[in-house]
């Protein structure tokens, strides 16, 4: 079947134990249990898609560390193909640290210096790398990696810049994370972050942090800003994703397919990794071949598991019933 690669950093989160029971953990100068979990919105995408029967690489490096070796196991537990995860001899592996308060969480980060941020272009010439790059119907990056190092950020160019074979493609997550940019001019955040979506197949984004980092967070003038994608996809919150399409045979009259599904209404629990739970779905769906309507509903469904869970990543509906909630009416599904 159709295979995926996904790129970029993994860490070991500490959750407040209390998460379980209650939104509201208090200050964390006050939380003395954790709970041990792991994030990192590539390898949560990774795992999402091969939960729904894609097969999915997770390309990085971790530490030569405790946290390094559970990350790794636990990726690898999940099924997805880890062969081309370097360890770094001297690096750390990253942490953070889920502050949360009233449904909102904060990632407080502890990786500067971690082992990913060296990643670099030199990845493209690993020939475990290599070899899975090459195989890779779709390649999934996202912002984050941007932000990581000045190697990072030259690893997505030069993996933006490979040629696609046949109908391979990239997707591309914005997942604006302002805490990792502090400090940058935002005009020309602006600029490096529209360049590297531009260079995308398939982009998305939130509507709040497009409108944040970007200067809007409407599809269409979204999709006036980056003629490159062939699909945007924008997440407007609890409510609706819109997908704009160039090349859907839902498009009438060579104008761009568009499609908006409305989202689950789900009792959100922590919200980190719902975004990636979607693109795990979405792209799932794609690589399936489905519509645009079923793609956008599977994201949901995959979000509406992680919204409901403390932890980033979340088991998906059984087939079955994903099958049924595929299939259902505009009227059935919300
Ligand atoms: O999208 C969820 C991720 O953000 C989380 O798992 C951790 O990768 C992470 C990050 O950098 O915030």
């Amino acid at each position: 079947g159709l295979s995926a690669v996904c790129v970029g950093e993994s860490m070991a989160v500490l959750v407040p134990a209390a998460l379980r029971s209650t939104k509201n953990t208090g200050p964390m100068e006050d939380v003395a249990t954790f709970h041990r979990g792991m994030g990192g919105a590539e390898s949560n995408v990774a795992r999402g898609l091969v939960s729904l029967g894609v097969p999915a690489a997770w390309v990085s490096r971790v530490g030569d560390d405790a946290f390094g070796r559970y990350v790794l196991a636990s990726v690898a537990a999940a099924g997805v193909d880890t062969s081309a995860v370097a360890v770094d001899p001297v690096r750390p592996t990253g942490l953070y640290v889920k502050e949360t308060a009233g449904g909102v969480t904060i990632p407080r980060y502890y990786r500067s210096g971690s082992a990913a941020s060296a990643l670099g272009p030199g990845l493209l010439d690993d020939p475990a790398a290599a070899r899975l790059l090459e195989a890779a119907d779709l390649v999934h990056l996202s912002g984050i990696t941007a932000a990581l190092s000045d190697d990072c950020l030259a690893l997505l160019d030069a993996l933006l810049a490979r040629p696609r074979r046949g109908q391979s493609v990239v997707s591309f997550d914005l997942n604006w994370r302002p805490s990792l940019w502090r400090g940058r001019d935002p005009g020309l955040l602006r600029r490096l972050l529209l360049r590297l979506l531009d260079a995308a197949d398939i982009v998305l984004v939130g509507s709040d942090e497009a409108a944040e980092v970007l200067g809007t967070g409407d599809p269409a003038e979204l999709r006036e800003l980056l003629p490159g994608p062939d699909t945007i996809v924008v997440k407007d919150g609890a409510r609706a994703a819109i997908a704009l399409c160039r090349t859907a045979p839902e498009g009438v009259d060579g104008v761009d397919g568009v499609v908006s599904e409305p989202a689950l209404a789900v009792e959100v629990v922590e919200p980190m990794g719902a975004g990636d739970a979607f693109a795990a779905g979405f792209l799932a769906g794609t690589l399936r071949g489905l519509g645009l309507r079923e793609r956008l509903r599977l994201g949901h469904l995959m979000a509406a598991g992680t919204l409901v869970v403390p932890d980033d990543h979340a088991p998906p509906p059984p087939p079955g019933l994903r099958a049924r909630l595929l299939a259902c009416s505009p009227e059935q599904w919300a």
